[in-house]
């Protein structure tokens, strides 16, 4: 099925496609976890398979995004599937139109490459596991992820573990409230920092279940909005706050030193979290886009219903 608004046509997966005609639960999920941007093989394989698991268990369809080939794709099946967990190239909303334009083999969605795709195919809720943010030194970078945006103004609700522990999360609540974006905590008073349960700051509204989080949906002011719930990862998998920290520090010195900018941070400090972890922040990586894509699942539900 191809769907097309203004010049970009999308193609929608039959499954996919029927659910959301039909006005079934779907969850959209992004590629660059996924890939080898995001997690090391195997890891990266067994990613895919636990959120499509997660999001099935909950009676939603999962829909993968990418562009594969030049096209622009939500829901990938078949041999597309293993594709997905291959080499790609990182996709941020505003590289869509060169991916498609230049005919690129993999371009992995960001959350904002995400966001833009689903939207296209009508998908109401999306999974990812931490978004992107406000950099810490803003000041000096500028660096503030796309995802806020596309995040405020893509008519879906974003469902992570907060946003990736590196960044600025004090600022970063600070844009999305700025930005309008509604922010709830899951089960939780406090935002959460991806590896940990909390980033020490409050979440603005708290939550405690799925039906809550569809009747704040359906009373946003604006209907091309959106909005973010934050969903801390389970405890038995969080890691220890104090050590990380240190991590953190250390891996945004090297980033620094090694004069990485723009894109290309996100994937440099993470791959020096890893290393510095002892391969502790993998199963807690794993751990909390499975939960995410659960609580995804069961929001999309409570939304279609
Ligand atoms: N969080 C992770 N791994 C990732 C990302 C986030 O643990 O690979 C990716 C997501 O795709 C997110 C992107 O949308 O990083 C944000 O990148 P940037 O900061 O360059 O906008
Ligand atoms: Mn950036």
């Amino acid at each position: 099925m191809r769907t097309s608004t203004g010049s970009l046509s999308v193609e929608v997966s039959p499954e996919v496609g029927d659910a959301v005609a039909a006005g079934r639960a779907v969850v959209a999920l992004e590629s660059t976890i996924f890939s080898h941007l995001g997690l090391p093989s195997p890891s990266n394989r067994e990613a895919l398979e636990r959120c499509e698991h997660a999001v099935r268990s909950a009676g939603a369809v999962p829909a993968v995004t990418a562009v594969l080939d030049g096209v622009a794709r939500v829901g990938v099946d078949g041999d597309d599937r293993e594709r997905i967990c291959g080499p790609a190239r990182k996709m941020a909303e505003r590289d869509i139109p060169v991916a498609v334009g230049l005919n690129w083999e993999y371009g992995a969605t960001t959350v904002s490459a995400a966001l833009a795709l689903a939207h296209l195919a009508g998908v109401k809720v999306f999974a990812t596991g931490g978004i992107g943010g406000v950099h810490r030194g803003v000041e000096l970078t500028w660096d503030v992820s796309a995802d806020l945006d596309a995040i405020a103004t893509r008519p879906l609700v974003t469902v992570s573990a907060g946003a990736k522990a590196f960044l600025d999360l004090g600022r970063t609540l600070e844009h999305l409230e700025t930005a309008g974006v509604p922010v709830l905590g899951w089960r939780s008073d406090d935002f959460p920092a991806f590896y940990t349960r909390s980033a020490g700051l409050p979440v603005p509204h708290r939550v405690e279940s799925a039906d809550q989080v569809a009747a704040v949906w359906s009373a946003r002011t604006r209907p091309d909005s959106g909005m973010l719930l934050a969903v801390p990862i389970p405890s038995e998998d969080e890691l220890d706050a104090a050590h990380l920290d240190e991590v953190l520090a250390r891996a945004l010195d090297e980033c620094a030193a090694a004069g990485v900018v723009g894109a290309g941070v996100t994937p440099f400090v993470l791959e020096r979290i890893a290393m510095a972890t002892a391969g502790r922040s993998l199963p807690a990586n794993l751990a909390l886009a499975e939960h995410n894509a659960l609580v995804a699942a069961q929001v999309a539900v409570a939304i279609s219903g």
